[in-house]
């Protein structure tokens, strides 16, 4: 296989472009493309001030060196959650991510939720849902109110994330299965801040294939994390990537015209996007002052405050309830 533009030896074969390309010009085609889509789906101007949502692994680091290879400026933010166990996930997803800024002199702020709320994810997991389930919905609850409230205390203009098309293609199959409308129509490229207290997100690598994420950041040398959270495994998400994998094998560019069409729809305004429940009526959180549709105090900071009366409780003799 011959790279196309140079004839050299083929770095990477994109059978949904019909494309082989060399690691040089391959690590050239992904930051042109990138741009492309920013400019296409009017992500942000070349003077934004961009922060980055890092994990340590391949998409955000991958994203955070092509943005700064494009002259934007970009900041990072780690969020330590605390999942260590065997694997020392959080631990070392925190060390690439650091080694990956300072050697880069990139700007990179870490919020430690364990610093910040008194337990790391999984204690407070175990403490609120009896220890049974997964800390994924704490979690997700969590890093989105830390991106928001750092977003904004940063003065940053817009929230990045890496999010790749195998991410989006899976969230996607997944609100059509269960006919989320809703959600559907708010998926996008682009996330409007709807309110003056929320920022603005994109995901500039929304129209990347994992694999070709992966493979900029190997030929780029980037160190990442290969390791998934280990509380990732089972997750409905990985099984609609693996369906959809399975379908892209036997018909390649499956994915990315599925997520495509989609798009195409809703710019065509066939995918209603009716008034965001959402946005309907938020007022500011009487604890955070973030905005919440819900009475009173946001999910996050009835959630933490659940948290830490579960360690009094705890401390005071009685047991978790
Ligand atoms: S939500 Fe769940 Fe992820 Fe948090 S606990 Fe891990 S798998 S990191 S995207
Ligand atoms: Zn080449
Ligand atoms: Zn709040």
């Amino acid at each position: 296989m011959k790279c196309r533009k140079c004839g050299g030896k083929a770095a990477i074969n994109m059978r949904q472009h019909k494309l082989s390309l060399c690691r040089e010009h391959y690590l050239e085609w992904l930051p042109e493309q990138t741009q492309r889509f920013i400019e296409k789906y009017r992500m942000f101007s070349p003077q934004a001030r961009l922060l980055v949502a890092v994990s340590g692994g391949k998409d955000s680091l991958g994203l955070w060196d092509v943005l700064s290879r494009l002259g934007y400026q970009a900041d990072g933010l780690y969020i330590g959650l605390g999942i260590d166990g065997g694997l020392a996930y959080s631990s070392e997803s925190q060390r690439l991510a650091e080694r990956f800024a300072a050697g880069r002199g990139l700007r990179l702020t870490v919020v430690d939720v364990a610093a910040l709320e008194g337990a790391t994810i999984p204690e407070a997991a175990a403490r609120t849902q009896r220890g049974k389930d997964k800390p994924c919905s704490v979690c997700g609850l969590t890093k989105r109110h830390v991106m928001n409230r750092a977003a904004l205390d940063g003065g940053y203009d817009v929230l990045v994330t890496g999010h790749n098309l195998d991410d989006e293609a899976a969230v996607l199959l997944g609100n059509t299965l269960t006919w989320a409308t809703g959600y559907r129509a708010r998926q996008g490229p682009v996330l409007e801040a709807t309110h003056p207290g929320l920022v603005r997100k994109a995901k500039p690598f929304c129209r990347f294939y994992e694999r070709e994420t992966a493979a900029y950041a190997l030929l780029r040398g980037i160190e990442y994390i290969y390791d998934e959270c280990p509380h990732a495994v089972g997750a409905k998400s990985i099984y609609y990537k693996e369906v959809l994998n399975q379908m892209e094998a036997e018909r390649p560019g499956l994915k990315l015209s599925f997520y495509l069409s989609f798009l195409e729809a809703k710019e065509r305004g066939l995918i209603a996007a009716q008034s965001d429940p959402a946005a309907a009526g938020l007022h500011p959180c009487t604890t955070c002052g973030q905005p919440t549709s819900a009475p009173g105090q946001c999910a996050y900071c009835r959630t933490w405050e659940r948290v830490r009366s579960q360690a009094v409780r705890t401390l005071e003799g009685g047991q978790p309830v």
